[in-house]
């Protein structure tokens, strides 16, 4: 495996392969793996002759009192996994390297979705999303990009970038990976004391429940948004964001589940803020929830 710090590392790296006609795959990712990241990585390993990821906490997409500065790190950790993986190159950049001058005057606007449910929380975090994304894929070149059903919103809006600015590359969306109590794992786990890290489990246990109560029969999104919405504020140390249904690629609230939409929340945990979701699908029976991972 090979490391890069430089773009025109990367660049020579990626022209090299196409002219041996191996197809790029690409993982972007902000480090600090998980068993999440590592599935990505894996199914590029499977799917594609060759395998680029890119690690780099990108400030654009952090607001000015969000966790930029303390967003875990651990590149020789993460060097070593992505090789397990099957990784044949990692890209590293340091912040100067891929955004020299500093913040870039051009960027990308990723329209309405970009402005609701963690858009409306986090503002601008989407924007900084397309634009790191973006400058990557011109800079990689990949045939396919492979990213995490964990964060539902922004696989919807980078599919919608690569649909609308033209980009010739094929997103794959990934299952979310779980602890096997069902916390979605997330670097942002490391944060949480004991006594957090069990208060978070009411997220997927808050989304199970709607999964439970639409399987039982309940069409409405308001009882099923109800159904999260109790299961996470029994939690003292949770402080819940939102909890919504809504359409898979639009992100419309749904009053009626009619056919499949997906449940999300979002919540602060301590320090950390923590988001899961689940597909919610009405032609599932009661004995079918499948923690969200069945749709890609
Ligand atoms: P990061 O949070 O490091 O996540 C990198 C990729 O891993 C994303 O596609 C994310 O959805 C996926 N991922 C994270 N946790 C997962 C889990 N439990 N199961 C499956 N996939 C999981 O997302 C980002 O970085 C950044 O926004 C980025 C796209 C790299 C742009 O800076």
């Amino acid at each position: 495996m090979e490391v890069t710090r430089t773009r025109k590392g990367l660049r020579a790296f990626t022209a090299a392969q196409r002219a041996m006609r191996k197809a790029v795959g690409f993982v972007p990712t902000m480090g600090f793996f998980h068993e999440g990241h590592l599935s990505l990585i894996r199914r590029a390993r499977e799917e594609r002759g060759a395998v680029v990821v890119s690690i780099f906490v990108n400030p654009l997409q952090f607001g000015p009192s969000e966790d930029f500065g303390s967003y875990p790190r651990d590149l020789d950790r993460d060097l070593e996994l992505a090789r397990e993986a099957g990784a044949d190159l990692v890209f590293a950049p340091e912040v100067d390297e891929m955004y020299p001058g500093g913040r870039p005057e051009i960027t990308v606007d990723p329209g309405a979705l970009g402005d609701r449910y963690e858009g409306a929380s986090r503002p601008g975090h989407f924007r900084g999303v397309c634009t790191v994304v973006a400058k990557l894929f011109q800079t990689v070149g990949p045939s396919r990009a492979y990213f995490g059903e964990k964060d539902w919103q922004q696989l919807a809006v980078i599919r919608r970038m690569v649909a609308d600015l033209a980009f010739p590359i094929d997103v794959a969306g990934c299952p979310i990976v779980r602890e096997p109590d069902g916390l979605a794992m997330s670097s942002r786990n490391v944060y949480l004391s004991p006594d957090e890290r069990s208060a978070a489990l009411s997220l997927s246990r808050g989304l199970l429940a709607a999964v439970g109560r639409l399987a039982a029969g309940e069409r409405s999104s308001a009882a099923l948004e109800a159904a999260i919405a109790e299961t996470v504020d029994a939690e003292r140390l949770v402080d819940l964001d939102y909890a919504a249904v809504v359409d898979a690629e639009t992100f419309d609230e749904v009053e009626e589940v009619a056919r499949p939409a997906r449940a999300l929340v979002a919540a602060r945990v301590g320090k950390p803020r923590l988001i899961d979701n689940m597909l919610l699908d009405p032609a599932v029976g009661e004995n079918g929830p499948d923690m969200g991972t069945g749709a890609s």
